[in-house]
């Protein structure tokens, strides 16, 4: 143990705990911009400075650690008065106009200003402007980077793609896409990451919130909206609500209160894609296609991007389906629409996503007899729900919960853990049980696919499961760094298995880069934690017991994996 003395407080710490996270353990805040634990920890914004008893300079609470007899002062006059020229320099380069900022209210730089009290800035401002394609669904604004690396780091190391890097020197260092690339030709998988760990409103989502608003407003069309699972485990923290109050209920009145004319929960289909990768992948295990290499999940947006730029190889082991989102958007188009009887192009379809992906994977397109538009119009993220949800003046604790609409309103909670890491494989896999025997396993048969905690090992959880004589071997993954090291393994015949879960984003879905955003902090577990108890509390637990989705075979579709389904429900991945 090390002991030393933090603002007159006796402390004793673990040997290599830096002074900052000495100071945390005991309820001392010490302010910073940069510093993400394990991940980036450069001390590049120097804000976190502390002063240290006979010592004339200050020294970085982030990356020194605390020692035997230390006694170090994180709020001194000198502290205090370096710390504010600090911020006041940052300024200096900083667009400030807050008002027009995606992060006014959750920026640490506005914070920090806040609390060192600074209400004017002393040295000349200077921007950066660079350009940038303003349709991109992932958004930079160079004039509010402050360089703190975050997104370098994140990109680079967490999810092994490196699309950021530093540019220039001195002054006119600065941060862009890498290698003189643009955004469109740097492989970015629009995973988001980089924009929920930046501390200020340089990065950000497209917003698409009056495209919505448009076609609410608009007579002639439609608007059928479907939100997805990992939405509810994190749309009420941006307001307020309790995880009990949260409700996907009440995220569906809130949309009836804006004036949308059908809201639906994307549980539903993803208890539909169940069916139809879970045959396809029953078919291609007993047929020995998958002999050599596993089937890999199809849901996630930005694996797809991935694999394609990165795998390019390994994209024919794809499933066919398409997301949970998709497969709403075209079910939307045409099994609703002949419900409603009306022309499929009236129906303006909305997804609501924890995900930035999804608003590029809204291009794919829909053929139903001939070319029918897109399955999905147009996509946003929780972020931009609650940005509207606020800006129709909705008090949400006077919000109900209100069923989705009919035919497509049942989900089962196999559906609802989609949006955590594993879900999609302990979803699969409890109906391809059933299509094996013709008898439900225990509906937690497969809890072994279930992450551990956050980033455990490697982000990779392997199973594998006996079904009579029939051994399935599973792995499931999140983050892309993680998924690199995994697909290496696979292809160097280190490891052999028959079917696995990607999902781009550590955690899954629960947390995606579309989610609320709290600066510094890891929230999927907690919330992936959330969507299993939802699980646990369900009624149907199997997708196949899905009621609405059986009538919509039997109706629509006949079969999984029939025609129609090939038709509406499948895609070709095209490099
Ligand atoms: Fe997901 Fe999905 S689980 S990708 O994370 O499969 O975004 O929540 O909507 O489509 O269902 C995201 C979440 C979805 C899809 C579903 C899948
Ligand atoms: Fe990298 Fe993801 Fe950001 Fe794209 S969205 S730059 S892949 S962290």
């Amino acid at each position: 143990m090390v002991n030393l003395t933090i603002d007159g407080k006796q402390i004793s710490v673990q040997e290599n705990t830096t002074i900052m996270e000495a100071a945390a353990q005991n309820g001392i805040h010490i302010p910073k911009l940069c510093y993400l634990k394990d991940i980036n920890e450069i001390a590049a914004c120097r804000v976190c400075v502390v002063e240290l008893e006979g010592k004339e300079k200050l020294i970085t609470s982030c990356n020194n650690p605390a020692e035997d007899g230390m006694v170090i002062y994180t709020n001194s006059p000198k502290v205090r008065k370096h710390r504010k020229t600090t911020v006041e320099l940052i300024l200096s380069q900083h667009d400030c106009r807050c008002v027009t900022c995606a992060r006014s209210g959750n920026c640490s730089l506005q914070k920090t200003a806040n609390d060192l009290n600074i209400l004017q800035i002393p040295y000349k401002q200077t921007l950066e402007h660079q350009k940038w394609n303003q349709s991109f669904p992932l958004i930079r604004d160079s004039a509010k980077c402050i360089k703190c690396m975050r997104c370098v780091q994140i990109c680079e190391k967490v999810q092994g793609l490196g699309v950021w890097d530093v540019e220039g020197t001195g002054s006119r260092t600065t941060v862009n896409v890498s290698r003189l690339r643009s955004i469109e030709e740097a492989d970015c998988a629009l995973c988001g990451q980089c924009i929920t760990h930046c501390p200020v409103g340089a990065l950000r989502e497209r917003d698409d919130t009056e495209t919505v608003w448009d076609a609410i407003a608009d007579p002639d069309k439609i608007v059928a909206v479907q939100v997805a699972p990992a939405v509810r485990a994190a749309w009420g923290e941006q307001l307020g609500l309790t995880r009990g109050e949260a409700t996907i209920g009440k995220i569906l009145d809130s949309l009836k209160k804006m004036g949308v004319d059908y809201a639906f929960d994307t549980t539903f289909s993803a208890d539909l894609t169940i069916m139809e990768e879970g045959t396809e992948f029953i078919k291609r295990f007993t047929s020995g296609e998958l002999k050599d290499l596993p089937m890999f999940t199809s849901c996630c947006p930005g694996w797809i991007r991935f694999i394609k730029t990165q795998y390019p190889g390994l994209v024919k082991y794809l499933s066919t389906a398409k997301s949970p989102q998709q497969m709403f958007g075209s079910v939307m188009k045409t099994y609703f629409a002949e419900q409603l009887k009306v022309a499929p192009e009236r129906i303006y379809t909305v997804s609501v996503m924890p995900c930035v992906a999804k608003k590029a994977e809204r291009e794919m397109e829909l053929f139903y007899e001939e070319y029918a538009g897109h399955d999905v119009d147009a996509v946003i993220t929780t972020r931009e729900l609650v940005k509207m949800i606020r800006s129709a003046h909705i008090n949400p604790k006077t919000l109900e919960d209100i069923p989705g609409d009919r035919p497509m309103q049942e989900g089962t909670g196999a559906g609802v853990i989609f949006g955590a890491t594993g879900g999609v494989m302990e979803a699969a896999l409890r109906s391809a049980y059933f299509l094996l025997k013709g008898k439900n396993p225990p509906a937690d048969a497969f809890s072994k696919v279930r992450s551990q905690g956050f980033n455990q090992n490697n982000g990779v959880q392997e199973a594998d499961f006996q079904i009579d004589d029939i051994t399935v071997r599973t792995a499931v993954v999140s983050g892309l760094g993680n998924t690199r090291s995994l697909l290496d393994r696979i292809l160097r015949g280190e490891v052999q298995y028959d079917f696995v879960e990607v999902m781009a984003c550590p955690g899954g879905c629960v947390g995606g880069g579309g989610q609320p955003i709290h600066d510094g902090e890891e929230r999927a577990f907690e919330r992936g934690k959330n969507l299993y108890d939802l699980d646990q509390q369900a009624e149907l637990r199997f997708s196949h017991e899905n009621p609405d989705v059986r009538t919509m075979y039997e109706r629509f579709f006949g079969n999984p994996n029939s025609h129609k389904a090939h038709m509406l429900l499948h895609t070709i991945h095209e490099l």
